[in-house]
């Protein structure tokens, strides 16, 4: 049936509520341990809010309206989800800021480490019959002076051709289009998969409701996710995206930059190819 086809937000939220405690959740107890610090931030937001609420004459119906919603989110597993989509990218641009090399965008929420590890000429795990069009993504990683960074990892995930993610969505093999590739004394790296489709957030569960609610849009334009490491150098979280793509110019994330928008050519037997190098800050 149509259901094991689609990512619920019951259990991609479950999943991604998880993912986020195994892998962060932990870090967690170092930013809270400056009282000084914490009394500044949740001052500021909750003084935030009463200024919404000051501003737009918010009533009671409409209170309640939010306190119902803030449970469901929570309900849903979707507040990694929420806070992906509509407050990461303000973290990124802020962490950002002084980096030299390339640019960044958000994580989101369906990172996996510890993916199957793969050489430097590559093909992403995939299916036999893995649909959509191949796309051979090659480039070189370097550090901000262009000395090639020997040995760099470059862990990839995206979603397939249905715009569904690994261990997010039922019925995909574990590691589908999730991998760590190990560029070559060069820091270069040739991979094929398949270009990703656009990803839309779940409709049937809380995001979805504010998205409908609002009259807002559920779409972010179709994406790879890179994460790209060096020894001695400051990993960077990015995602490329496709010119001329759905929703290129209004991601629900608003995580598309200039930058890294890419434009593979397309060689022969339908395939695409494209050349893009990252360039890694000292840590
Ligand atoms: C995604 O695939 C994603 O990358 C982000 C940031 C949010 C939701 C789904
Ligand atoms: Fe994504």
């Amino acid at each position: 049936s149509d259901t094991t086809l689609k990512a619920t937000a019951a259990a991609s939220g479950a999943s991604a509520t998880d993912r986020f405690r195994t892998d962060k959740a932990t870090a967690t107890a170092q930013a809270v341990a400056d009282t000084e610090r914490v009394n500044t931030l949740a001052t500021e937001l909750i003084s935030a809010v009463h200024d919404v609420i000051r501003q737009n004459r918010v009533t009671y119906e409409e209170y309640n309206a939010l306190k119902a919603w803030l449970i469901s989110v929570g309900e849903d597993g979707e507040w990694p989800l929420f806070l992906d989509v509509w407050i990461e990218h303000v973290v990124e641009e802020v962490a950002g800021a002084d980096r030299k090399g390339s640019k960044g965008t958000i994580e989101g929420p369906y990172y996996v480490p510890g993916a199957p590890g793969l050489p430097s000429v590559s093909t992403l795990p995939m299916r036999e019959d893995e649909a959509g069009t191949p796309l051979l993504f090659q480039g070189q990683v370097t550090g901000v002076t262009g000395e090639p960074l020997s040995g760099a990892l470059l862990e990839m995930w995206q979603a397939d051709d249905d715009g569904l993610y690994a261990q997010f969505a039922p019925g995909i093999p574990e590691w589908n289009l999730r991998g760590a590739v190990t560029a070559d004394d060069e820091g270069r790296f040739a991979v094929l998969t398949i270009q990703p489709a656009p990803y839309q957030i779940p409709t049937d569960g809380s995001c979805g409701a504010l998205i409908a609610a609002a009259g807002w849009h559920p779409w972010r334009p179709a994406h790879l996710h890179l994460k790209v490491s060096a020894p001695g150098h400051e990993t960077l979280t990015a995602q490329l995206y496709f010119r001329g793509g759905e929703h290129v110019e209004d991601d629900v994330a608003s995580a598309v930059k200039p930058e890294l928008v890419i434009d593979p050519r397309p060689v022969g037997d339908g395939g695409r190819q494209v050349t893009y190098d990252f360039v890694l800050d000292p840590a």
